[in-house]
C-alpha cells in the first residue's frame, strides 16, 4: 500500500505522519463512534445511511460532531479522491477528542474526526462459494442496559472476545446471543435464515446493530417478493433452517453453511442466498454517491 492520505480534523497527512494525541479519549476510554463504509466502481454505497447512523450513534453517547452531515460527506469524498481509489473501504472515526486523564469528557473541547481509506478483503472469494462455518460464542452481546448495542461505538471488546473464540474454534464467524440466550447477530455481521422460502432475521431489539447491509438484504428480498420477518430467534431456528447468510459492509452478503458443527440445510449455499448475492453485487456496482 502506498503512503495513504489520512484525514484528521480537516487536514490531510501521509499515513506515517497521521497522529493523534495520547490524551485522546478514543484511545484512553474507547470513547467515540465509527462507521465502516464501502465504495465500489467510483461510487460510495449507501453513504447517507452510514452518515445517518454515525450521527445517531454520536447523539446516543452525548457527543456533538463539530461538522454537519454535508461537511462530513464532502470530507469523506475528498479523502477518497486524494487516494485515487475506485474501490475500497472507508473507516470513519469520531472520538471524544483530546482531554485529561479521567473518564469525564468535560475537558474534551472538541471531537477528533479521522477518515482512513484502504483496500479491504475480509473473506477469500472461496468463502462466498463454499460458505462460512459459524460457532456460537460464550461471550454475550452487550445488553441494552449497559450500552445500546445499536451504538456503533469504539468499544468493540465484547465482539473481539467473541471473534477470538470463533477463530480458536476454526470458524469464520461467531454467533452472539443476548443475555436471554436469543440470537442477536455475529461479531461483525447480521444474520439471516431462509426456511420454506421465507426469510427471517432477529429484531434489532435482540441486540443487533441496525446494519446497513441488513437493510439492503431486506430491500432485495422485497424486490424478489420474498417476505422478511423479524421474530425473536434461537439457535434451534438456525440449526433447522434451509439456508443461512450473513450481512455486513465488510463481509457483504456471505453464505453460512454450518453452525456448531451442524450443517445448515444441505451444507451448501442455497438458491435464495445465491440470488441475493448476485443482486447485491449488481446494486453495489450501479448504485451509490459518485466520488469524482
Ligand atoms: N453487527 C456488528 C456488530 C457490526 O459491527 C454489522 C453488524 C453489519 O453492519 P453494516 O452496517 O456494516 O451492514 C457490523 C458492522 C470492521 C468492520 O472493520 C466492522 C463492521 C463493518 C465493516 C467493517 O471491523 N461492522
Amino acid at each position: 500500500m502506498p503512503d495513504m492520505q489520512i484525514y484528521i480534523d480537516g487536514t490531510f497527512y501521509p499515513e506515517s505522519e497521521a497522529k493523534i494525541s495520547v490524551f485522546d479519549h478514543g484511545l484512553l476510554y474507547g470513547d467515540g463512534v465509527f462507521e465502516g463504509i464501502r465504495f465500489y466502481n467510483g461510487k460510495v454505497f449507501r453513504l447517507e445511511e452510514h452518515i445517518e447512523r454515525l450521527y445517531k450513534s454520536a447523539a446516543a453517547i452525548f457527543m456533538v460532531i463539530p461538522v454537519d452531515r454535508a461537511g462530513m460527506t464532502e470530507a469523506l469524498l475528498e479523502t477518497i479522491r486524494r487516494n485515487d481509489l475506485k474501490d475500497g473501504y472507508i473507516r470513519l472515526v469520531v472520538t471524544r477528542g483530546k482531554g485529561n486523564l479521567g473518564l469525564s469528557p468535560e475537558h474534551c473541547p472538541k471531537p477528533t474526526i479521522i477518515i482512513i481509506v484502504a483496500k479491504i478483503t475480509l473473506y477469500p472469494a472461496e468463502s462466498y462459494e463454499k460458505g462460512l462455518k459459524v460457532v456460537t460464542c460464550s461471550t454475550r452481546r452487550i445488553a441494552h442496559g449497559a450500552l445500546s448495542p445499536m451504538v456503533k461505538s469504539l468499544n468493540y471488546l465484547n465482539n473481539i472476545m467473541a471473534k477470538i473464540e470463533a477463530t480458536h474454534a476454526g470458524a469464520g464467524e461467531g454467533l452472539m446471543l443476548n443475555e436471554q440466550g436469543l440470537v442477536a447477530e455475529c461479531t461483525g455481521d447480521n444474520i439471516f435464515i431462509v426456511s420454506k422460502g421465507r426469510i427471517t432475521t432477529p429484531p434489532i431489539s435482540s441486540g443487533a446493530l441496525a446494519g446497513v447491509t441488513r437493510a439492503v438484504a431486506i430491500q432485495i428480498a422485497d424486490e424478489f417478493g420474498i417476505e422478511v420477518t423479524e421474530p425473536q430467534m434461537t439457535r434451534y431456528d438456525i440449526y433447522t433452517a434451509d439456508e443461512c447468510f450473513l450481512t455486513g459492509t465488510a463481509a457483504e452478503i456471505i453464505p453460512s453453511v454450518e453452525l456448531d458443527k451442524r450443517p445448515i440445510g444441505d451444507g451448501r449455499p442455497g438458491p435464495v442466498t445465491r440470488r441475493l448475492i448476485a443482486r447485491f453485487r449488481e446494486l453495489t456496482q450501479t448504485e451509490g454517491t459518485p466520488i469524482f
